[in-house]
């Protein structure tokens, strides 16, 4: 980066400060990862200085001999990997998406059915501080009280009564997986589309060890760089049918250009997604976090459904003495990275809920495995248990860079070789 530190050297320090807090930190941010190099390198190359909308062979602008090629190639390794009959892979993000597909099929004033903020969903699900929420009827269902799952009966009940146009399966901080076939049936029985939003879990989707929403649902939105390690982008898959309706609705409905530079990143990514390394990487995810999950219940914390079967935890604290701010808090300083997050049925407020979201495919991607990841609930624990003493916290954080110094994070190997 020898233009950047000799024209700017103010952001050329701050990104060298931010890729060694990524390599020193245990990363569990459940929705972040580490972006290959090839993934980086493409993101900041010259694609970035061509406009193209339009689409393959219907672009406004000129001089998309390149372009036109590279969608097309990511556009082909998505349906390859994914199954997928038509895909989109111009949506800037996961929200700029999802907005996409209600523009696509609602007007104003529609209903939709989506998972609570509270109880795991998205803001673009229905939440009412979210354009979903302001401009459509946005009606929401709440996991079980009694065991923090799913209940397809209430969800069903629910949508024969408020009959929505959608029906959204997908979550954020959501430890189990969807049955994405009773979701169908509840939506064909009201006469609903069926979308799923498999942000958070389409690696998993993609190396084989989660069941995929593909077949069931009519769309399906994703980011592209969670679990599936790509660059910060997005991609809607549909039937074949839809496939004009949601074209329109990225562009011109919702977007202008597509970020090239982006989708030429997102074809990458596929590519990697499609190898046996990546297979190995996925079943790699879900023992992580089950090995935490089973530590952490030994040491007295609270899952939420008692368990994962994704690769993500969700940890309520209430009877550990401390928010869910709190301990997020005293875990960054001790170099453990997650966030604070309401748990189902939650009486604190979301700034400082009472729980704790944490995730595996970012410290999966550096190559944490089991005995790592008991490591990491004892130290979870131990900061837990002090997270008022200050100088507990700092030389558990240097314990925690020793700890990730032993394994390179992808993207970041040159400081490892430094
Ligand atoms: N911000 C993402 C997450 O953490 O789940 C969702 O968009």
């Amino acid at each position: 980066m020898d233009s950047v530190k000799d024209f700017d050297p103010v952001i050329y320090s701050l990104i060298k400060q931010e890729e060694q807090r990524q390599a020193d930190k245990i990363r569990m941010i459940a929705s972040e990862n580490y972006a290959s190099k090839a993934v980086l390198e493409t993101t900041g190359s010259v694609l970035t200085n061509k406009y193209s909308e339009g689409y393959a062979g219907k672009r406004y602008y000129e001089g998309q001999q390149i372009i036109d090629q590279i969608e097309e190639l990511a556009i082909q390794r998505a349906k390859d990997l994914f199954g997928a009959e038509h895909v989109n892979v111009q949506p800037y993000s996961g929200s700029p998406a999802n907005i996409a597909v209600y523009l696509a099929f609602l007007q104003p004033g529609d209903t939709i059915l989506g998972m609570a903020l509270p109880h795991g969903g998205h803001l673009t699900h229905g939440a009412k501080v979210s354009l979903s929420g302001r401009y459509f009827n946005a009606q929401s269902y709440e996991l079980d009280p009694a065991t923090g799952r799913l209940n397809y009966d209430a969800i069903r009940e629910k949508a024969k009564t408020v009959r929505p146009k959608i029906i959204i399966a997908g979550h954020s901080a959501y430890p189990r997986i969807p049955d994405f076939k009773i979701f169908r049936e509840i939506a064909d029985e009201v006469g609903a589309l069926f979308m799923v939003d498999m942000a958070h879990f389409a690696g998993l989707v993609a190396g084989g060890v989660h069941p995929s929403p593909v077949p069931y649902a009519d769309v399906v939105t994703t980011t592209t760089h969670k679990s599936l390690r790509g660059p910060r982008g997005a991609m809607i898959m549909c039937k074949a049918k839809y496939a004009a309706a949601i074209d329109k609705a990225v562009f011109p409905g919702v977007q202008g250009g597509p970020h090239d530079n982006t989708t030429a990143a997102i074809a990458v990514a596929l590519k990697e997604a499609s190898s046996n390394e990546f297979k190995q990487y996925a079943t790699q995810v879900l023992k992580n976090a089950s090995t935490l999950a089973t530590a952490l219940i030994e040491k007295g914390f609270k899952l939420i459904t008692e368990g994962t079967e994704n690769h993500l935890l969700l940890v309520d604290l209430n009877n550990k003495g401390l928010s869910g701010k709190q301990a997020a808090k005293a875990l960054d300083k001790a170099g453990i990275v997650l966030n604070s997050n309401a748990v189902p049925y939650d009486t604190r407020k979301p700034f400082d809920p009472s729980g704790i979201r944490m995730g595996t495919p970012a410290l999966t991607s550096r190559g944490f495995k089991e005995p790592e990841m008991l490591q990491v609930a004892e130290l979870i624990d131990q900061v837990i248990r002090n997270f008022k003493d200050e100088d507990f916290l700092s030389q558990t954080a240097k314990k925690v860079k020793t700890l990730c110094s032993a394994f390179p994070a992808p993207g970041l190997e040159h400081l490892q070789n430094n």
